[in-house]
């Protein structure tokens, strides 16, 4: 499962515009960013998808979650507001089996979404 391109991110095989890491979340800037601040945390752990988090990951979960939190107020987008997602599976747009949190924010965002 490491072999996803954002496992490869994740341990240095493959680069990235890094803004945050630590023993095991890492986030980067989205190849596509939808919005000025598009960010990606993931675990290190590689874990595909939601739902393959099991009770072990309840922690890991909640330390993506304060990443996303802390990359908001680095980036600046704390005050303003913004938008975290996860999406799971094809039907809910995900395209790499490597679990992450997107990071939306830098403009108004719509909501419901698309
Ligand atoms: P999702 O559709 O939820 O699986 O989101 C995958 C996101 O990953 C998508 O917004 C584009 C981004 N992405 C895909 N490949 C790369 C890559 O090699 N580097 C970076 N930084 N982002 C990538």
């Amino acid at each position: 499962m490491s072999d996803t391109i954002f496992g490869k991110i994740a341990n240095g095989e493959v680069a990235a515009d890094l803004i945050y890491e630590d023993d095991e979340v890492v986030a980067f800037r989205d190849l596509n960013p939808q919005a000025p601040v598009h960010v990606l945390v993931i675990p290190r752990k590689p874990i595909p998808t939601l739902n393959d988090a099991g009770p072990e990951d309840a922690e890991l979960l909640g330390r993506l979650m304060l990443a996303a939190a802390k990359v908001a107020q680095q980036e600046g987008i704390a005050e303003q507001g913004y938008r975290t997602l996860i999406n799971c599976n094809a039907g809910g747009g995900q395209t790499v089996y490597h679990l992450h949190v997107h990071l939306i924010g830098g403009r108004p965002l719509q909501w419901p979404p698309g």
